[in-house]
């Protein structure tokens, strides 16, 4: 029986799996850099262990150094949250040779599914549907030729070894398919030291949508209904929610099969989440599987009613999933924010830097997963995150509506927040309408702007400005700190109209 758990991570994630360590009973262990000895992580812990400076790679990647502290420490578990040490199946590996459990699948699942190639034969096997492509690495100019003529353009080359978006090309002409080629293995080749590429047909305006899977040690696994992720920026998910506006129950329930026949096919173990694209006539492929509990979990947690983190330590320790498919159900609507520290009026620019104030929504239906508080530094290592609003509402409607009095009541200074740029989004008519796909920011640009602001095309001034601005207010607030008579500030917050009552 799992009695300690070292958590291989930091901020928001961090605590977050602690505070389901502290339900069950279980002690927590921190890590922590040079940046994070006062972060809310190691002051919730019940140990807490300095594993080097600042940058991640010489702390909460250092597979020695977390190593060393789950010995020290007397750790039977190590929980890696997500991003850093993951999805790295040497450290899989590594915790299992030192004796370690780790919190998550196997090596050898976390190498199948983290090379592209693999992954989509193993898929093609199970049956699911995989976007028309190859399931061998392209080998040469001629091949690659007569393969994506065969295809039919557009297409996309992507990266084996890639994921998220690293390492993908978008072609569109005849003329670029040698150049787009060479450039995505030189980039493949620099980004991960593996430059096989495969092809896929380009999907041109989809959606992306991922089910939930669980699998516990015996064979069993369930999946826990999808999230609508389709709201992104570079990449970067801005908003999830649960159940999908495109969905019908029909393709749901065929679409969950599925996912849990991707988690049988890689001999699955712990948490997942099996990402598939979907085009406009509800067609939908096997895009990538993330072995690894994700961001935006809690609006599954919300909905069906299961604590994720707690499935995880109860299937590391080897018991059976407790739920059978046809008792998780879909219970509502969960809508999540991602809250980050940067500048949506200008460029997204990350704004680290000390949280002066912060007042936190509450309230029926409101959850808040965060870590910071008043005279914390968000340090500029890492991932600016702040934190994740999590609202449920008994509808699609209901949960908008809370969500827009949740981020009106969510009041942070400081730091610059993207609170404002989820409000606008709240507001738009194609989000409200559940009319959206990946274009959803490009297309809703001009609406989601700051009307008030020139947009500075000039990146270089905006990037210079923002870091006049962030010594500025270093300077500013830690002067304000220090006196006892700092009082309450939220109303210098962005409130404008109701400022007129006062
Ligand atoms: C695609 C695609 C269109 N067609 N593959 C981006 C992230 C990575 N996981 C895969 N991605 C895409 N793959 C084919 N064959 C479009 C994207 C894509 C995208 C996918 C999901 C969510 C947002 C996206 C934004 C741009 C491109």
């Amino acid at each position: 029986m799992i009695k300690k758990i070292l958590v291989a991570n930091r901020g928001e994630i961090a605590v977050r799996v602690m505070r389901t360590c502290r339900e069950m009973g279980i002690h927590s262990v921190a890590v922590f850099s040079d940046a994070d000895r006062n972060a809310m992580h190691v002051r919730y812990a019940d140990e807490a262990y300095h594993i080097g400076p600042s940058p991640s790679s010489e702390s909460y990647l250092d597979i020695d150094k977390i190593i060393a502290a789950a010995k020290k420490s007397k750790a039977d578990a190590i929980h890696p949250g997500y991003g850093f040490l993951s999805e790295n199946a040497e450290f899989s590996k590594r915790c299992s040779k030192e004796g370690i459990k780790f919190i998550g699948p196997s090596a050898d699942s976390i190498a199948a599914m983290g090379d592209k190639i693999t992954a989509r034969r193993a898929i093609t096997r199970a049956g699911v549907p995989i976007v028309p492509g190859t399931t061998d690495p392209l080998t040469s100019d001629e091949d690659a030729l007569k393969v994506i003529k065969g295809i039919g353009l557009p297409v996309m080359i992507k990266a084996s070894a890639g994921g998220g978006g690293k390492g993908m090309r978008l072609v569109s002409n005849e003329k670029d398919i040698i150049p787009s080629l060479r450039a995505a293995k030189s980039e493949a080749r620099a980004s991960f030291g593996n430059d096989a590429v495969y092809v896929e047909k380009y999907i041109s305006s989809p959606h992306h949508i991922e089910f939930q899977i669980l699998a516990d040690q015996y064979g069993n696994v369930i999946h826990l209904f999808e999230r609508e992720c389709s709201v992104q920026r570079r990449h970067q998910k801005v908003i999830e929610e649960t159940p999908s506006p495109l969905l019908t129950s029909e393709i749901r329930e065929e679409m969950g099969s599925h996912a849990v026949a991707v988690a049988k096919a890689a001999s699955y173990e712990g948490a997942g989440t099996i990402e598939f694209i979907v085009d406009e006539n509800l067609n939908y492929f096997f895009l990538e599987m993330n072995t690894r509990l994700q961001v935006e979990h809690p609006i599954t947690e919300r909905v069906v009613g299961i604590d994720l983190v707690r499935e995880q330590i109860n299937i590391a320790n080897g018991f059976e999933l407790t739920y059978k498919q046809n008792e998780v159900t879909q219970n509502g609507h969960a809508i999540e924010c991602r809250i980050y520290a940067e500048d949506p009026d200008n460029n997204f620019i990350p704004s680290p830097g000390v949280i002066q104030h912060i007042t936190e929504p509450l309230g029926f239906g409101v959850r808040h997963d965060g870590y910071v508080y008043e005279g914390y530094e968000i340090p500029m290592y890492y991932d600016p995150l702040i934190s994740k609003l999590i609202i449920w509402g008994k509808t699609r409607d209901e949960a908008i509506a809370r969500m827009k009095r949740a981020l009106f009541a969510y009041k942070i200074t400081g730091v610059k927040t993207s609170i404002k740029f989820l409000e606008r989004i709240m507001n738009t008519p194609d989000f409200v309408n559940g009319n959206y796909n990946t274009h959803f920011i490009e297309k809703n640009w001009k609406f989601l702007q700051d009307e008030d602001k020139c947009t500075g095309d000039c990146k270089a001034m905006a990037i210079i400005a923002a870091f006049i601005d962030y010594q500025n207010r270093i300077k500013e607030v830690k002067g304000k700190m220090n006196t006892k008579s700092s009082g309450s500030n939220w109303k210098s917050c962005n409130r404008k109209k109701s400022m007129l009552r006062l």
